[in-house]
């Protein structure tokens, strides 16, 4: 064997024991970075020597060119299906039965989650992985290896003394978190979502692609054998398990052995209280008979064998009809529509909502009222419909639907204000801001906050206390508060809380902090037009947009009449800020707080407008990186703004000079590369000086 040969031996061995130690041992041994490396190495390797190609190589496992279709594979043992039990009683019959027909008074049981997935069987040659395939009928399933190889947590070559011939059965799964990720992706990106992890295993599997199942995150647990020759297999069940184990398969950890009826349902129990914690989605328990000769005795019914049952759990999807669609308005203005449901049971919880996500998922979904849809409740996850049943969807005589496809509606049903949604975008949002109820304690809090009005002292807690109470409503509001009002306000969040100070139970009441809030409260009333607007929190209107506005306009009148042209003229405003802000200032409530801040005393001085034209650095940008001795780089940068510069944080090609201080970094280093015009301090403050 050359160099090349052995090193990519070598390399295929450390990836595939590093594998090993993650999927099957649940003990990662070497960190991403490093296992990406070696890869990289051996994807060069391989690249660099075709004749070493290998179809086990965990190179392949990124997936192989599309197919046209799966084979069909002949299980040469067939796939069994297990015999369902709802009840502890039907369980009972089953131990029962084994009791009578085998002698054993406490049967020894395998015990194992029944995991939702996707049934395969993989075959291995000499410890090679030759083929998998779906189970299918039993008999016959579809040749799937190609998106199999791409499942990290199955072996592509076995540890230790293979047998000649080796067919493990097991279940392909995805994980809860996988399963939630893809689904959030898939709703941002207007894609199909999954329904539900099985779902999208299956699918995963039957993609004809295989480097779209690379993409997508399975795994596998084994659970029986196949076809299996020159081995001897141990006595039970769960030997063969554990067997499995060291020849690299990942078993569910959760897999036990328990005794008798009394041991069933305890695990039974024990692994309902888990189920909503662990990381993939179970549908029962599975009770296998342990030993292999007490199996034989009981033998098979069809297809299913009579040694072993699996013990439902209470089902995560369940049918029931869409009363209403509402819509709820979150901190941000978001709107969700919320299917309003006949109560159903799922999984022990009734459910009487279920979220619709968005726009898009609605008209996906085509979620009509009167609608029969299947529901679906896993874990901490909010309810959602998954799906409708189109056949039991009502029509009128004529054949039509009785209810029409929903649209959400174009004004906010919290505060009136108008809806938009942006183009690409799948979130619809009320437009209302300062003034709607349901964006209040978010809006209110920054307001408050320190680069907008600085109300120190007035945080989360308070704001929402505030709210709840109803001490305010906007903004504005805050200027109306009383040293009253705040003491009241927090005696009866701490009644509410249960937390009534020692103080207060010794009769006095502490006032100093509310003094403190209400001047803090009256001092941001002098403030600046830049910090006003930011505080005003349009949506994409930050500290920098904010003051871009105030020194174009000068005043804030000009701004509030501004038609969308008008601000896609001024410099770094774009067509969509622009519309944000012309939205903003034209919904009539906002336009209400705004004049009752300044009825409230709120002011800030205005002069003329200072178009950026103007001045002997307009049309430059500038950057300012490191420390300087005269003054901060604030005031730098104020200085150079009043000459008409445009300060930036970062360095481009557009920049026109860097100016650099003590301990400069990477922006400094950066303008060399780019060829820009460095300034030191001194000439800084020369340049300064002569335009003062
Ligand atoms: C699942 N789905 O987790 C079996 N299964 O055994 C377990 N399925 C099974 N065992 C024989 N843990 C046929 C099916």
């Amino acid at each position: 064997m050359g160099k090349p040969a052995q090193r990519v031996a070598e390399l295929r061995r450390l990836i595939e024991d590093a594998n090993y130690r993650y999927y099957v041992l649940d003990e990662p041994s070497i960190p991403d970075a490093e296992y990406d490396r070696l890869l990289r190495e051996l994807q060069a390797l391989e690249a660099a020597h075709p004749e070493l190609a290998d179809p086990n190589s965990p190179t392949q496992r990124v997936g192989t060119a599309p197919s046209a279709g799966f084979a069909e594979v002949r299980h040469a043992v067939p796939m069994l299906s297990l015999a369902n039990a709802f009840s502890d009683e039907e369980v009972a019959e089953f131990v029962a039965r084994i009791t009578r027909e085998t002698g054993d008074a406490e049967p020894v049981f395998s015990v194992e989650p029944k995991i939702d997935g996707l049934a395969i069987s993989l075959r291995y040659e000499h410890g090679a992985f030759v083929r998998g395939a779906t189970r299918g009928d039993g008999a016959t399933g579809e040749d799937v290896t190609a998106n199999l190889r791409t499942v990290r947590a199955i072996p592509l070559r076995l540890r230790g003394n293979a047998p000649a011939v080796l067919e493990v059965r097991g279940e392909v799964y995805m994980p809860k978190a996988e399963f939630e990720r893809y689904n959030a992706w898939a709703r941002e990106h207007g894609e199909k979502t999954l329904a539900n992890p099985r779902n999208g295993a299956a699918g995963s599997l039957r993609q004809l692609d295989p480097r779209v199942t690379a993409k997508r995150p399975l795994s596998f647990f084994a659970y029986a054998l196949g076809e299996v020759e020159g081995a001897t297999l141990p006595p039970t069940h769960s030997q063969t398990l554990a067997w499995l184990r060291e020849l690299g398969f990942p078993v569910c950890p959760e897999t036990d052995t328990a005794r008798g009826l009394d041991g069933l349902l305890a695990y039974y129990r024990k692994l309902g209280a888990r189920r909503e914690a662990l990381p993939y989605e179970i549908d029962g328990a599975v009770y296998k008979l342990d030993r292999y000769d007490r199996q034989r005795a009981m033998g098979f019914v069809s297809r299913a064998p009579r040694w072993a049952i699996a013990h439902k759990y209470p089902a995560q999807e369940e049918a029931t009809v869409v009363e209403a669609i509402d819509v709820q308005v979150g901190r941000t203005g978001a709107l969700t529509p919320v299917a309003r449901l006949r109560p159903v049971q799922v999984g022990g919880v009734t459910v009487t909502n279920a979220t619709l996500h968005n726009a898009d998922q609605v008209a996906r979904l085509d979620v009509r009222v009167g609608d029969h849809v299947i529901v679906r409740r896993a874990g901490d996850v909010i309810p959602e419909v998954v799906r409708v049943i189109p056949e039991r969807r009502s029509h009128d005589a004529k054949g039509r639907p009785l209810h029409p496809p929903y649209r959400l509606p174009d004004k906010c049903p919290v505060c009136g204000s108008a809806v938009e949604r942006e183009e690409g975008e799948v979130v619809a949002r009320c437009t209302g801001g300062l003034y709607c109820p349901a964006q209040r304690v978010q809006a209110l809090h920054h307001f408050a906050s320190r680069r907008a009005m600085d109300i120190e002292g007035l945080g989360e807690r308070f704001i929402t206390a505030l709210v709840e109470f109803g001490y305010v409503r906007t903004v504005a509001d805050l200027y109306r508060l009383t040293v009253e009002d705040f003491v009241e306000m927090k005696r009866r969040a701490d009644e509410r809380d249960g937390t009534v100070p020692e103080t207060v139970k010794a009769g006095r009441i502490a006032t100093k902090w509310a003094e403190n809030l209400v001047a803090a409260i009256d001092a941001s009333r002098n403030t600046t037009l830049e910090r006003l607007l930011y505080a005003l929190g349009i949506r994409d209107v930050g500290e920098s947009t904010a003051k871009t506005l105030a020194r174009h306009f000068g005043a804030l009148d000009p701004i509030m009449h501004a038609d969308e042209e008008t601000l896609q003229a001024v410099p770094d405003i774009g067509p969509v800020v622009a519309a944000r802000i012309a939205h903003f200032f034209a919904e009539p409530h906002n336009r209400e707080v705004i004049a009752a801040l300044r009825k409230a005393g709120v002011h800030w001085p205005e002069g003329p407008p200072r178009r950026s034209e103007e001045g002997p650095l307009a049309g430059k940008t500038v950057v300012l990186t490191g420390g300087l001795a005269s003054m901060t780089r604030e005031e730098a940068g104020a200085q150079l703004e009043a000459l008409g510069a445009k300060v930036s944080g970062s360095v481009s090609k557009k920049t026109s000079f860097v100016v650099a201080g003590e301990a400069a970094g990477s922006k400094l280093a950066k303008a060399q590369e780019l060829g820009i015009e460095i300034w030191d301090e001194a000439r800084l403050l020369a340049f300064l000086r002569e335009h003062a």
